[in-house]
């Protein structure tokens, strides 16, 4: 009898700033639906936070870095059955960092629409978020992954880390395997609640109240922010017609419903947008409460996580040594 392998994973989220909504049904809930289906490495992203210079504060990136590994088992990830690891205790990734780049034409780097709109947000852009989706090619292509399960907002990287390993085989015969991004149905590009015409976005919720729903918010906190978002001056709750802002409400309850669209719209059919803002508010938090319970207690054994965390690097780097390994084999570097 064969058996049959699990398609590996990997995804990754930055310790930048608090993870968001947008974040977890993103990325977070849809790892934990399909962890059983598949082969998972998921990943802190640490050494991708730096790449706004001076945005983050060093006293605190590594407390961010364990606070998002335990988001991730509190969110149903199972430190048991994945490896959970932060990316900076496993040093292959820099080094095959280096080795793609060399084989990255610049002119694909330019064409980064997040490096476009992030270099609009510092005065002096460094070199890091230029190179930065090269990083994030090698973290995918270590671990010989098949699917890569983020959001919307990423599928360009995730395209631009295909172009690479098609390249690099083209250059130095088969090292890598191709990847494929995997963008959840509903859920993968969750805008804002002041400004729904924007992506919910870490970099921008740390310093706007009201931009996004953090993980770890109070209920008064997650309260003001949903009853507060842009919405306009009708009463329009059918998908197909509503404003932006009303579409985003309404897509958030059906993701976290996962109600059908006719039966949400015969609900709100009428009522006024309170109405709708008070429902999405209770079924936020009725979907985050046990998140927070689970996080706390995780939070509170810190040794454990830290030996969970060491020993999910140990296992990354069993296997992103093998095909850093066959990366210097075939270009000759060593
Ligand atoms: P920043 O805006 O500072 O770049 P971010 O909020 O986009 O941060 P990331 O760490 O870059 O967060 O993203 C982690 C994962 O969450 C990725 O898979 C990304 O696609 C997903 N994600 C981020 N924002 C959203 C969103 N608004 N809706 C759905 N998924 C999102
Ligand atoms: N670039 C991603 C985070 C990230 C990632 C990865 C996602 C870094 N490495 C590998 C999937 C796979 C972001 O900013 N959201």
């Amino acid at each position: 009898m064969t058996i049959k392998k699990k398609p590996k994973v990997f995804s990754g989220i930055q310790p930048s700033h608090a993870l968001h909504l947008g974040n977890y049904l993103g990325a977070l809930k849809p790892w934990v639906e399909s962890q059983n289906e598949t082969d998972n490495v998921f990943c802190v992203v640490d050494l991708h936070s730096p790449t706004l210079l001076g945005d983050i504060d060093p006293k605190i990136l590594a407390e961010n870095s364990r606070s998002v590994a335990a988001l991730y088992f509190a969110a149903g990830i199972d430190p048991e059955e994945n490896i959970v690891f932060i990316q900076s205790h496993v040093p292959e990734h820099t080094e095959a960092t280096w080795i793609l780049s060399c084989a990255t034409p610049l002119g694909w780097l330019n064409r980064m629409t997040q490096f476009k709109s992030k270099s609009q947000l510092v005065e002096s852009v460094g070199t890091g978020l230029l190179t930065y989706p090269v990083l994030m090619a090698a973290d995918i292509l270590l671990y010989d992954t098949n699917r890569v399960p983020v959001g919307d907002d990423q599928r360009q990287h995730v395209e631009l880390t295909r172009d690479i390993a098609m390249r690099f085989n083209n250059l130095f015969g088969d090292v890598f395997t191709i990847p494929e991004a995997v963008i959840p149905k509903l859920g993968a590009r969750v805008m804002s609640f002041d400004e729904p015409e924007t992506k919910m976005s870490k970099s921008i919720a740390r310093s706007k109240a009201g931009h996004a729903v953090n993980l770890l918010d109070s209920e008064k906190q997650m309260k003001k922010t949903i009853m507060s978002a842009v919405t306009d001056s009708e009463r329009e709750t059918r998908f197909e017609h509503a404003s932006k802002g009303v579409y985003n409400l309404l897509s958030l309850y059906q993701t976290l419903s996962g109600e059908s669209k006719e039966s949400i719209e015969a609900k709100f059919d009428g009522q006024g947008y309170g109405f709708l803002k008070k429902e999405l508010l209770g079924i936020v938090i009725e979907s985050l409460a046990p998140v927070q319970k689970r996080y706390a207690e995780i939070m509170d054994d810190r040794a454990e996580l830290e030996r969970i965390l060491a020993n999910g690097a140990q296992k990354a780097k069993e296997r992103a040594s093998v095909t850093l390994q066959r990366m210097k084999n075939a270009t000759g570097v060593g």
